[in-house]
């Protein structure tokens, strides 16, 4: 135990949790074995949509090391044994248990008394959470599908076995005959009349309506001087976390209770819904999160197999364990994005922006999914970006599909508000005339300090937006690239230079319980925090927040460190178990620093104002006499009277000698639910070339400024920005789920869904601005999803300047190679023909033959948009 020397916050302290990571010491769901323990392997349906009509396991029984198989029927039963009334499970949720079962949705948590004589058949069972409205349809949700199947992956069967490998083998001996039915495939075809349905019993694809709006938008479209119109997509997007999913549930013969070990960003979250849908009472299901090898949002989620697991232990009485492979992650695992966008701006001539329209189609997939419902949702609040104006109206229709279920994907519903929001005003900025950093300029906030009402009913903490663009325009050399694209475009290079810009803001650090009740997300925000010191001295907090990569050890050991004027590594930070922290509301949203580090930072003000009086006592001093720096308090005037909170730790703990009246120990726990979310906000610039002869799209340079408050540490906010911009630009340019026509996934593995690499990300040149937030005490802003949030929008529109001279003015994401070049055919009345298959977009495969052209070096053309005939 040592002396805080300096000040911790601000620093690049090292990330602590980094040495056992890289050094084989993390302890991942697949390394826990357990004696007795057995291997869960899953059957899916290689129909996206089909009618089970048999399925006989008996060959699969007999298979060496198989101890079970069960089908849907077989564990029907099974997810309503015990179930109990557990009035402590639905604390801090919005609705009651009563309510819940009455609209027919939600896990299944009716009572004992409620389900009694009920066939179980006829009960909704879901794992949503978020219903956005009281009529929202909500299927029928079993682990272990029943009579049919709603997407390629669905579960049909489950075998346990000895080891995985037994398991895995004898799934090929299970038959099930399917009665194929026609899918759905498209949220547009989806909604047509007549349009095959995907839950017949629901008489229709839509989930459900949801609509916002402000001020008089037929008004503003009225006295509109222009008004722009876009459709957008934002396809399909598989999350890829390095640790695929999975669970190991172990029975407590002597508690009775269950622990389940689970790969999942919500430990908390997961215990109540699990505990409800099972029927396991809450306080005998104890939930780990190990260590958890990155989710972005993709384990934010119960999903089926965290169900099997638990009710397999229940069933059998033993451990049993299942671990996703990369190819199950790919069909099973929520997707992200899968929205159709239509998009309305009204303005005056001279570019003022005066209302927006938006209507979007959100593919939910076969089911609703926890927060499934939610994502279109939290990204309404930020359509309007940082452009202040009158009347918006918005609204959102869920769309069954028979496609793999959706839900939050890193950004969740802000990266497809802002791409959208940042490439329609730049085809106003094209109808007025002006450049995008005017058309920007003229419509942002001025700087404000305080919160602020914008045109979606929100109010936005802080922000000064004009500061990061002439800060990130300064970083580029905005004149000295639009010089260079102007000479490239004279010379006829066929390599061009794009220029894009994307301005962001977004709503994270969710937030507040009362805000998130009235949105029906059926889940509260609040976070806890407790700091307790030891009898040594050293000190042990106890968060809610679950990180998965985000280093939450060493952003809250250096609050606290700063707090208690400690050593950082006399701090430790126990997170992920819900034994040790019933209470918790987990990592997700950008959430976890402006909720839950903020939460360690005033639990850690209570132990000192208590430490305070110990002191006061112990030195016979007023309280309003001492100072505390650097760990000590000592008398104001007479710093020789002094002691250390290492002593008063000891004293408090000790008991010997106290202030009248109080209590043992330094030991201090809050629970802050704040009274907004945070809005960190941001200025790109992306640099692209793109070769104009094959298509091929390279980032040359990024630049971003970006703002989330004062930064507790730097290297940790830089590996979010780099991570969350690698992964907005792979949306731009590389990724994207495909299905064939019968709803088979055809990118299943990473050959096919291309995951951008090192040589696909190019340098970053990024700063920072500090406009602390209005929202919490400590003024800092979310920033993990940030960089997902900003980057898709700089990179298309990059490509867009770069192919304008051809007229074109949109690319759908991903901009690949084939889409580019079939553009510039099109733009040119050429036939681009047949081409089998669409090409790697990667720039480490195909760049390198094609070269760039320094400025100048290009052929002067005489005609046409670029260099005339030689294109
Ligand atoms: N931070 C800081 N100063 C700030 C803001 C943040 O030092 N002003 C630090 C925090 O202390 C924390 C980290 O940055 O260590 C991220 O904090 P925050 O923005 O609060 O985000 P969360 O911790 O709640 O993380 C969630 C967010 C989301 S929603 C996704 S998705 C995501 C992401 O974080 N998934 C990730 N980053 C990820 N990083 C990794 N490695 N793996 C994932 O799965």
């Amino acid at each position: 135990m040592t002396e805080a020397p300096e000040r911790y916050v601000g620093g690049g302290v090292p990330r602590k949790e980094d040495p056992a990571l890289i050094t084989g010491r993390a302890n991942w769901t697949d390394n826990i074995k357990l004696p007795g323990m057995l291997h869960v392997t899953v059957l899916r349906s290689p129909y996206a949509h089909a009618k089970i009509t048999s399925i006989d396991v008996s060959e699969a029984k007999n298979q060496p090391g198989v101890v079970a198989v069960f089908t849907g029927d077989d564990l029907a039963e099974d997810w309503d044994k015990n179930p109990q009334a557990n009035p402590a499970a639905v604390t801090g949720y919005g609705m009651s248990l009563e309510e819940r079962s009455q609209q027919g949705g939600t896990s299944v948590t009716d009572t004992a008394d409620t389900t009694a004589g009920q066939p179980v058949d006829e009960k909704t069972r879901t794992f949503v959470s978020w219903i956005p409205t009281e009529d929202t349809k909500i299927p029928n949700h079993w682990p272990v599908a029943r009579g049919e199947v709603n997407y390629a992956g669905d579960i049909v069967a489950v075998v346990v076995a000895t080891d995985r490998y037994k398991a895995q083998d004898a799934l090929e001996f299970i038959e099930v005959d399917y009665e194929p039915m026609e899918p759905v495939l498209d949220v547009e075809a989806a909604l047509q009349e007549g349009a095959p349905l995907v839950h017949e019993d629901l008489g229709s694809n839509e989930s459900f309506t949801w609509t916002l709006g402000t001020g008089d938008i037929d008004d503003a479209f009225n006295r509109a001087d222009v008004v722009v119109k876009e459709r957008y997509l934002q396809q399909r997007l598989i999350p890829n976390a390095i640790e695929t999913r999975g669970v190991v549930a172990n029975p407590d013969p002597i508690s009775g209770g269950y622990t389940v070990y689970s790969s999942t960003q919500i430990p908390h979250i997961l215990r109540f819904v699990l505990a409800t849908y099972c029927g396991v009472p809450e306080q005998q299901l104890r939930v780990v999160a190990p260590d958890v090898g990155g989710a972005f949002g993709s384990k934010l989620n119960v999903y089926a197999e965290e169900a099997i697991a638990l009710v397999l232990a229940r069933k059998l009485g033993v451990p049993v364990k299942w671990i996703e492979d990369r190819s199950e992650n790919y069909l099973a695992t929520i997707h992200g994005r899968g929205q159709v966008q239509y998009i309305e701006l009204a303005a005056n001539s001279e570019g003022k922006i005066l209302g927006m329209r938006v209507n979007l189609l959100a593919d939910m997939g076969a089911y609703l999914m926890l927060d499934g419902p939610g994502i279109p949702i939290l990204g309404a609040f930020v359509y309007p970006g940082l452009y202040t104006f009158g009347a918006y109206d918005f609204s959102v229709t869920g769309v069954f599909t028979n496609l793999t279920p959706t839900d939050a994907y890193r950004g969740a519903g802000r990266p497809e508000a802002i791409f959208a929001i940042e490439r329609i005003i730049e085809a106003l900025a094209r109808e007025v005339g002006l450049d995008p950093v005017e058309i920007r300029r003229r419509n942002f906030y001025e700087p404000f300090d305080e919160p602020t009402d914008t045109p979606a009913g929100i109010q936005y903490d802080s922000g000064n937006y004009q500061m990061t663009l002439d800060r990130v325009i300064e970083l580029a050399d905005y004149e000295g690239l639009r010089e260079e694209q102007r000479r490239r475009r004279e010379s006829g290079d066929p390599v061009q230079l794009g220029i894009g810009f994307s301005t962001y803001t977004e709503i994270c650090g969710l937030a507040p319980s009362q805000v998130l009740s009235g949105l029906r997300t059926g889940g509260s925000g609040w976070e806890t925090a407790k700091v307790q010191m030891l009898a040594s001295g050293t000190v042990e907090v106890i968060t809610g927040t679950s990180p998965h990569g985000q280093g939450h050890v060493t952003s809250w050991s250096q609050i606290t460190a700063d707090a208690l004027g400690v050593d950082v590594n006399d701090v430790e930070i126990l997170h992920g178990d819900t034994a040790m922290s019933p209470y918790g509301r987990d990592t997700y949203g950008s959430r976890s620093l402006p909720v839950g580090g903020v939460a360690v930072h005033l639990a850690a003000q209570q132990v000192i104002d208590k430490a305070r009086k110990i002191a006061a006592h112990m030195l016979e001093a007023a309280e309003g006499d001492l100072e505390f720096e650097g760990g000590r308090f000592s008398v104001v005037g007479s710093p020789d009277q002094n002691v250390t909170i290492q002593d008063i730790a000891a004293a408090a703990y000790m008991n010997y000698d106290l202030p009248e009246g109080m209590e043992p120990v330094l030991s201090e726990e809050v629970f802050w639910d704040p009274p907004n979310f945070t809005f960190p906000f941001g200025a790109h610039i992306c640099v692209v070339e793109v070769d104009t002869e094959t298509g091929f799209v390279k980032i040359r340079d990024y630049f971003g400024v970006d703002d989330c408050g004062p930064v507790i540490n730097p290297t940790i906010v830089d590996g979010q920005l780099h991570g969350g911009i690698a992964q907005g630009l792979a949306q731009a340019l590389y990724e994207e789920a495909v299905y064939d026509e019968d709803g088979n996934l055809t990118t299943g593995t990473m050959v096919d869904y291309i995951i951008p690499g090192a040589p696909e990300v190019p340098h970053y040149t990024l700063e920072r601005t500090v406009t602390p937030s209005s929202t919490n005490p400590l003024g800092v802003k979310g920033v993990g999803e940030a960089g997902t949030i900003g980057a898709p929008a700089a990179v298309i529109n990059a490509v867009a300047d770069a192919l304008s001279p051809y007229g074109i003015t949109h690319i759908d994401m991903p901009a690949s190679p084939w889409k580019v070049w079939q553009a510039i055919q099109d733009a040119q009345g050429r036939d681009a023909g047949e081409r089998e298959a669409d090409l790697s977009g990667r720039p480490s495969q195909t760049m390198e033959s094609t070269g760039t052209t320094e400025p100048g070096e290009g052929t002067a053309g005489t005609d046409g948009p670029i260099g005339g005939d030689r294109l």
